[in-house]
C-alpha cells in the first residue's frame, strides 16, 4: 500500500456525509492493519469526530465484497440490539455513506475509505488492566457471537481465504523460510525450530472442523482486547468493532484470540520476555464472561476444546509474525526493525507456558461447565 497523502484527507472527508464545518483529520488507534483517522467537525456549538479509514488493500484483496460483509452485519446487529432495548449507535458499529449514497469511497489511486460514527466515552485498551475489564470485554465477544447466531453464513465473503487454517498458516511460513529474502533465518533457528516443531498439532482443530466435530458459525476472528471499546465510565465493554474478518469460523478462533493477546502479563511486542506469562487468572476471568453468554448455544466438545482454541490462535499468530519477519515485514505494520520478531517470541513464550499449566487449565474450563453455565 502506497502511504496515505495528508494533504489529500480533507477532501476525502468533503465525500462523506459528515455535519458540519471540516476542523481537522488525525492519525488514530493502533491497529496493525488499517490506516485509521479521526475527523473533527464543528456544527454550532459542538465538535464532533468521525472514523475515516482506509482499507489495507494489500491484505483485503476484494475490498468491495468487504464492504459487502460489512454493511450485512452492521445492520443485522442495529436491529438486533435496538429489538433488545439497547443502543444501536454505541452497540454496534454505524457506516456514514458517503454524498453519492454509497458505503465507502474509492480515491484516485484505488484506496478504499469508509466512515464510522465514533463512538465517544469509550477507550480501547492496549493491554490488560484487570480480570474484571478482562471479565468485561468476554461478555462483549459473546454477545457478539450470541446475536450473530442466526446470521445467514452463507452471504458472507471470506474476506481472507483460510484466515485461520493453521495447516495453511505453516504452508506460508515455510514458503517465507525457502524464501528468506532477507537472510534472516540464519538469526532466528531456535523459532524456526519452534514452529516446525508443533506442525503437527497445527492439524487439529482444522481436521475436527473436516469431521464435523466442531461446527462452524459465524465468527469475528480477530477478537483482540483492542477490538472491543470499553465504556470509560463502568468499564464494561460497549462495542466489538474491526469487523474485515467476519466470516464463518470456529467458536474457538474467537476465544482463543482474545486469549492469546488479553491473557498475558505483557504487551504482544514486550522484548523482555521475563515479562511475558500466561496469566490463568486472567483466563479465568474471560472463561467465566464468554461462557456466561456464548456458553448456551456452545456444543460440549466446544466447551471441552477452548484451551486448545487459545494455544491455536497464540502458535498461529507467532507464526505469522515469524513469516512476516521473514519475508522482509510486508504485511503488520512494524515501528521497529525486529517488530515482528519480537511479536513471535512472546507467542511462543505463551504457548510454552500454556502447555506447561495444561492441567490447570482444563481444569478451570471444565469448573465452568460443571457450575452449569452451558444451559
Ligand atoms: P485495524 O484493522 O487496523 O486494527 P480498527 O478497525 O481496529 O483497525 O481501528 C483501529 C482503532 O481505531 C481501534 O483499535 C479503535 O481504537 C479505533 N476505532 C475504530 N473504530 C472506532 C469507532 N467507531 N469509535 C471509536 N474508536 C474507533
Ligand atoms: C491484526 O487488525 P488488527 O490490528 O486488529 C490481524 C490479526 C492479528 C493481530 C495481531 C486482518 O489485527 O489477525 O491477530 O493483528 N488482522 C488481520 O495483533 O490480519
Ligand atoms: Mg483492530
Amino acid at each position: 500500500m502506497k502511504p496515505v497523502k495528508k494533504e489529500l484527507l480533507p477532501a476525502i472527508a468533503e465525500k462523506f456525509q459528515f455535519e458540519g464545518q471540516y476542523v481537522g483529520i488525525l492519525p488514530y488507534g493502533s491497529g496493525h492493519i488499517n490506516d485509521t483517522f479521526s475527523v473533527f467537525f464543528q456544527l454550532e456549538e459542538q465538535t464532533r469526530r468521525y472514523i475515516l479509514q482506509r482499507i489495507n488493500t494489500n491484505v483485503f484483496r476484494k475490498p468491495a465484497e468487504l464492504m459487502e460483509n460489512v454493511i450485512g452485519v452492521t445492520r443485522y446487529l442495529h436491529k438486533a440490539i435496538a429489538a433488545a432495548g439497547g443502543d444501536p449507535y454505541r452497540e454496534t458499529l454505524n457506516l456514514i455513506p458517503t454524498r453519492d449514497g454509497a458505503y465507502y469511497y474509492v480515491d484516485g489511486d484505488g484506496g478504499y475509505w469508509r466512515s464510522y460514527y465514533f463512538i465517544e466515552n469509550t477507550v480501547t485498551l492496549q493491554q490488560t488492566r484487570t480480570k474484571e475489564e478482562f471479565y468485561n470485554t468476554a461478555r462483549a465477544f459473546g454477545r457478539f457471537q450470541l446475536l450473530l447466531a442466526d446470521y445467514p453464513a452463507a452471504t458472507l465473503h471470506e474476506t481472507i481465504p483460510l484466515f485461520h487454517d493453521t495447516p495453511n498458516r505453516i504452508l506460508q511460513f515455510k514458503e517465507a523460510l525457502a524464501a528468506d529474502v532477507k537472510g534472516r533465518a540464519a538469526g532466528v533457528k531456535e523459532e524456526i525450530a519452534f514452529v516446525l516443531g508443533q506442525e503437527d498439532y497445527t492439524r487439529l482443530l482444522v481436521d475436527m472442523q473436516a469431521r464435523g466435530e466442531l461446527p462452524l458459525r459465524v465468527t469475528h476472528n480477530d477478537t483482540k482486547l483492542n477490538n472491543v471499546l470499553v465504556d470509560s465510565e463502568t468499564g464494561k465493554g460497549v462495542c466489538v468493532i474491526d469487523l474485515d474478518t467476519v466470516m464463518p469460523g470456529l467458536s474457538l478462533y474467537d476465544f482463543g484470540d482474545s486469549i492469546r493477546f488479553g491473557a498475558s502479563t505483557a504487551a504482544e511486542d514486550e522484548r523482555d520476555l521475563s515479562k511475558v506469562h500466561f496469566d490463568l487468572g486472567l483466563f479465568e476471568a474471560y472463561t467465566k464472561g464468554f461462557l456466561e453468554v456464548a456458553g448456551k448455544v456452545l456444543t460440549d466438545e466446544e466447551v471441552r476444546r477452548l484451551p486448545d482454541g487459545a494455544k491455536m490462535m497464540t502458535l498461529e499468530c507467532g507464526i505469522r509474525f515469524l513469516a512476516d519477519y521473514l519475508a522482509g515485514d510486508t504485511y503488520f505494520k512494524i515501528s521497529r526493525g525486529s517488530h515482528n520478531l519480537d511479536r513471535a517470541r512472546t507467542q511462543f513464550r505463551l504457548v510454552e507456558e500454556m502447555d506447561r499449566q495444561w492441567g490447570v487449565i482444563a481444569k478451570i474450563v471444565g469448573q465452568y461447565c460443571k457450575q452449569g453455565l452451558k444451559k
